[in-house]
């Protein structure tokens, strides 16, 4: 089975896939498209238009981060999951949680008003508010073992780090256990290795390019 991550390099939810094909050592060929203008193979494969995908071969397309992570989970050793039916189902519900999370943040960075800035800037502090009161079992997610939540979460705070906004979304004092497991997660190698070398600079351009008004708030 050839594996085939279809990414668009600033793609948070690229990122958790790459993270567990890292984290798991699995070879795979990892695919550059431009969203902006995509290819028309990928138009004909995506059935959402959206990264990621995984090709795991001529006729078969994964699609969605949380799926493909699991997927990959799967076919590798080692599982990133609890054994235990409820603790696997808490650990989904954090990571569509997360999705959730990655989506306010997207939203800010592309905000081209303040209002929408401010909106999507405050409706994710509220939801780490709920992050805060759940992290009970340090270092990770889980506690010692890692797992796809710690993956899929990585992502926000690598950007909350270059974008210098950690302590204005989950300032120490009120989220330590927050601000914790984020240093943590920065720390491990996949979540190093999940990114292109000129990620920060491609995270800031794209800002710049796309919403000068997010770009001016975070002084970019
Ligand atoms: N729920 C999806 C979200 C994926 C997503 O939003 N990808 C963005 C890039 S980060 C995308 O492909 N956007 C293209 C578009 O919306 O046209 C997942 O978890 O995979």
């Amino acid at each position: 089975m050839e594996l085939e991550l279809v990414s668009f390099k600033i793609c948070p939810f690229v990122q958790r896939a790459v993270t567990t094909l890292r984290h798991k050592q699995t070879a795979f060929k990892l695919t550059h498209i431009d969203l902006s203008d995509p290819p028309h193979w990928f138009k004909a494969v995506s059935p959402f238009g959206k990264v990621p995908l995984l090709k795991v071969d001529e006729q078969q397309v994964i699609f969605e981060s949380a799926v493909i992570d699991e997927f990959l989970d799967e076919i590798t050793s080692g599982s990133l999951l609890p054994d235990d039916p409820l603790l696997r189902a808490l650990n989904r519900s954090w990571i569509e949680f997360g999705t959730a999370c990655l989506l306010d943040l997207s939203a800010q960075i592309h905000a081209e008003d303040k209002q929408t800035f401010d909106s999507n800037r405050d409706e994710l502090k509220s939801k780490l508010e709920w992050l805060e009161t759940t992290l009970d079992q340090p270092p990770y997610f889980n506690g010692d073992t890692l797992s796809l939540v710690d993956f899929s979460w990585a992502p926000l705070f690598m950007r909350a780090e270059i974008l210098a906004i950690g302590d204005q979304l989950y300032p120490a004092d009120h989220f330590p256990r927050t601000a914790a497991w984020g240093r943590r997660l920065l720390e491990l190698s996949a979540v190093r290795d999940s990114v292109v070398a000129d990620f920060p600079e491609l995270l800031r351009n794209h800002i710049r390019a796309k919403a000068p008004y997010a770009a001016q708030q975070f002084g970019l």
